[in-house]
């Protein structure tokens, strides 16, 4: 079984996530997803529209994901993909580099962003509704 990690916020879901979920999981046959606790957040100084506990329940409501486990800290990546057994981590292009230090522990993907697409976007196009 070939098991892919992948980690984000996932607030607002979009197009763009369930691109980059669906194709992570492509990659192999179980994928986990490291999902930002809103303690975690503020430190990526990101606000969540959804509670974790409610990006929690739409994650795994989606087809492509098969677990979904809590992203606390820039540190726990190392740990993930050694006790989760994984193959593959995967993230979008924008993070490219970030986290080729897992070279050591697993296949490195990053693919290619969706364009036109963030939640960030969708808050300022509504901004003004
Ligand atoms: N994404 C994408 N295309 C978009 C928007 C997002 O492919 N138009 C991808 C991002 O590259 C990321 C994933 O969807 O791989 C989740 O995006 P975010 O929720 O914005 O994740 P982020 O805040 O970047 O958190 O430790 C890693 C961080 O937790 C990543």
């Amino acid at each position: 079984m070939i098991k892919v990690l992948t980690y984000g916020t996932f607030d607002l879901l979009h197009i763009g996530h369930i691109n980059l979920l669906r194709r992570a999981k492509e990659l192999g046959d179980f994928l986990i997803v490291g999902l930002s606790t809103d303690v975690f957040n503020d430190e990526k100084k990101k606000v969540s529209y959804h509670s974790f506990e409610n990006r929690k329940i739409i994650l795994e409501s989606i087809r492509y994901v098969d677990k979904v486990i809590p992203e606390q800290n820039w540190e726990q990546k190392i740990e993930d993909v050694i006790n989760n057994d994984i193959d593959i981590f995967v993230m979008g292009d924008d993070w490219k580099e970030h986290f080729d230090f897992l070279k050591d522990y697993c296949e490195v993907i990053y693919l290619p962003r969706t364009i036109g697409i963030s939640t960030s976007k969708i808050k300022i196009d509504l901004n003004g509704v």
